[in-house]
């Protein structure tokens, strides 16, 4: 074998097992088996000499076909938080309260959350502690009603931004997506147009499931935007990738920690370096 043939040999080696490397990169960190076996062609047919700077140019793209920004247009500004128990939906409305607070803005936060007495709880301690106006009922009652009863005195104390919460559970998924569709009515209803911000609150750690919550969670309310929560630790984020190529929907805020400043706007910089 000549001594330029062994090198392009190794070279050849190199070049495979970059793309094996890639390949397992893209599959462990929940990108999907989908995504990765397209960007894998993609990658063939283009015949890049820098693999891994074509997967992050990709992924740029990629994020870059959304608008990340918030809506906040029309007074008062009101963002429902939505998604799967656990997820983090009222530990990151109180980082959003507390973001808003900041700039000096009057929040009001609304536990749509009745399923559980605990829930209704665990947001009132958390108003308590960032001095926040809080409405709420008896665990039991109504979401509707509440968040009707809240957007009202939202609207007579003439506050700047409101924060709902909802129910991650109730006793059927049906249940839960009649009961989220109800709250997007009324809160149609009450302030003349949509809701600012419908955010769909994604746990980085649950991996390709999360593809099947936006599938069942876009089919009841007409989500916004993505927080993506628990992005610190070993978790991967990753899974965004895939579902905002599919449902063009941007993730507007990061969780990184269960602190109250632990969250952040999206930054596509800070995502990919987090990523790779
Ligand atoms: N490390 C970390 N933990 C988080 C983050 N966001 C939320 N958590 C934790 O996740 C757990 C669940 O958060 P909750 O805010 O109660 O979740 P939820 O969606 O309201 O849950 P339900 O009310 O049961 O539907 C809590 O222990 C939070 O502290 C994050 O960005 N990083
Ligand atoms: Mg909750």
């Amino acid at each position: 074998m000549s001594l330029f043939e062994k090198f392009r040999k190794i070279l050849k080696r190199k070049t495979d097992s970059t793309i094996d490397d890639i390949e397992e990169f893209l599959i462990e960190n929940n990108f999907g088996i989908e995504f990765t076996e397209r960007f894998l062609e993609e990658l063939k047919e283009n015949r890049t000499k820098d693999p891994v700077g074509f997967l992050r140019r990709k992924i740029e793209d990629i994020l870059d076909s959304v608008d990340t920004s918030l809506n906040l247009d029309g007074h008062p500004v009101v963002f429902l938080f939505v998604g799967t128990n656990g997820s983090g939906k009222t530990t990151s409305i109180a980082k959003v309260a507390y973001f808003f607070k900041n700039q000096g803005k009057k929040v009001l936060l609304i536990a749509g959350d009745t399923f559980r007495a605990a829930a209704i709880e665990q947001l009132t301690k958390l108003a308590d502690k960032l001095n926040v106006p809080i409405v709420k009922q008896q665990s039991g009652s109504d979401p509707a009603s509440v968040v009707f009863d809240g957007l009202e005195s939202a609207l007579k104390k003439k506050v700047d931004v409101v924060l709902i919460d909802s129910a991650g559970r109730v006793e059927t998924k049906k249940n839960l997506m009649n009961e989220l569709s109800k709250l997007q009515r009324v809160i149609e209803k009450k302030i003349g147009r949509s809701a600012n911000e419908v955010l769909l609150v994604l746990d980085a750690y649950t991996g390709q499931n999360a593809v099947e919550q936006v599938e069942v969670f876009t089919q009841a309310v007409n989500v916004t935007g993505i927080v993506l929560t628990k992005l610190d630790g070993s978790s991967s984020g990753g899974i965004i990738v895939p579902i905002i190529e599919k449902y063009k929907i941007p993730v507007k805020f990061i969780g990184v920690g269960e602190g109250i400043g632990d969250l952040k706007l999206f930054d596509k910089e800070f995502y990919i370096n987090q990523l790779m």
